[in-house]
């Protein structure tokens, strides 16, 4: 194939830059072995193909081999990874190299106590949906908040379905903690101007994932957001009243005008998968009260002079928000000690190899 063949709806080189190509991106796939090869960015994971967006068009690309035996599952390429690949004439390709990551989004699987997995790759935002028709959940969205900070992605709670109605008073109350550390906005698919709004949130050549439950309605936001119908939405049933759950896959579409937008299948459970027990307090607002403690490793307990108790009993805090810290504090001791067993294993067993091997070399 020649590589300056383009189909005229697939974007151009210079329009790579509208995904989030930029100089450095292209300074750490000079330094790599495979250079001269083409790169894109993951839009599509299905089981075994890879849908991979590049300047050349659209390629369903398999992975090398070597990259599906050196890396774990988690380390594999996900949405919005920029990967290099060898292309064939009939629009597929092999991905032979994957840039090194940056602002990934990660959970723990569900039922397993410690093996992460990769949500989406190189985001700017992560939208938090919560619909105001019985999803609204304060504790559910400090998790994401968490896990997003965490990974150096700006989080913004959205409020969706806000032409219902709902308890305004009871709802303000009880993410004002939140409120303090990142922006809020509440959206509607029936009201124009708050899609307008959370559009212009998005900056040119920025990606933004969009998280949250089944059903909270980001798919029928991200289509709001791209005007012509991108991605797939639940209807709602009409003999259940409830809706279809649709999206299976996470997937990543061009919004009109600028921004990239990651759509995800609702997860039911967004484990931590985080070693940095101090993102909670940011997120949570308890950092100004932490640092007047007596002791700095106070763990915000029993220990005298305990400045975030104290705000408890004054009832600067609430009560919710201090179970929910030490809840959190907790899920992100057990994922650490999993993660340290998990490697101490690996490590012995590595050992183990080496020392048989080093047997059987002198008994030669
Ligand atoms: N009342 C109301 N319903 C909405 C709104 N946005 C989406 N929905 C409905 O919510 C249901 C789930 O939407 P969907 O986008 O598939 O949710 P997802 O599972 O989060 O992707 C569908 O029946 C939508 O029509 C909204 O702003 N207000
Ligand atoms: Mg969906
Ligand atoms: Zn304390």
């Amino acid at each position: 194939m020649s590589l300056n063949d383009s189909t005229n709806n697939h974007p151009s080189d210079a329009n790579l830059h509208r995904y989030g190509w930029n100089d450095k991106l292209d300074q750490l796939k000079q330094a790599s072995p495979y250079a001269d090869l083409p790169h894109g960015r993951i839009a599509i994971v299905h089981r075994t193909c890879y849908e991979v967006v590049s300047s050349h068009g659209v390629f369903q690309c398999e992975l090398a081999g070597r990259m599906l035996i050196e890396k774990s599952a988690d380390e594999q390429p996900c949405t919005g990874d920029w990967i290099t690949f060898q292309p064939f004439d009939n629009g597929k390709g092999i991905v032979v190299d994957m840039l090194p990551r940056a602002r990934t989004l990660y959970r723990k699987k569900n039922g397993s106590r410690t093996t992460k997995q990769a949500i989406a790759s190189y985001v700017d935002k992560a939208f938090v949906v919560q619909s105001l028709d019985g999803n609204f959940n304060p504790r559910r969205a400090e998790r994401f908040m968490v896990q997003i900070r965490e990974a150096d992605i700006q989080p913004v709670l959205v409020l969706h379905k806000a032409e219902l109605e709902f308890d305004q008073a009871h709802v303000m109350q009880a993410i004002a903690h939140l409120e303090r550390q990142m922006p809020i906005l509440r959206t509607s698919i029936h009201q124009p101007d708050s899609i307008t709004h959370l559009r212009e949130s998005i900056l040119p050549g920025e990606t933004a994932v969009f998280v949250g439950s089944s059903g909270v309605g980001k798919s029928s936001l991200i289509n709001a957001l791209c005007k012509s119908q991108r991605v797939r939405t639940s209807e709602t049933s009409r003999s259940t009243g409830k809706g279809r759950h649709t999206s299976t896959r996470r997937e990543l579409v061009e919004m009109d005008g600028a921004g990239i937008l990651i759509d995800t299948p609702g997860v039911r459970e967004f484990g931590l998968a985080t070693d940095a027990p101090d993102t909670v307090d940011g997120v949570l607002d308890i950092a100004d009260f932490a640092q007047s403690c007596r002791f700095a490793d106070c763990s915000h307990q029993h220990e005298p002079g305990c400045a975030v108790r104290e705000a408890l009993d004054q009832g600067l805090l609430s009560a919710q928000v201090y179970e929910s810290y030490h809840k959190l504090q907790r899920e992100i001791r057990h994922y650490t000690a999993s993660e340290h067993e998990k490697r101490r294993q690996k490590k012995s067993l590595t050992k183990l190899v080496h020392d048989v091997k080093k047997r059987k070399d002198m008994g030669r």
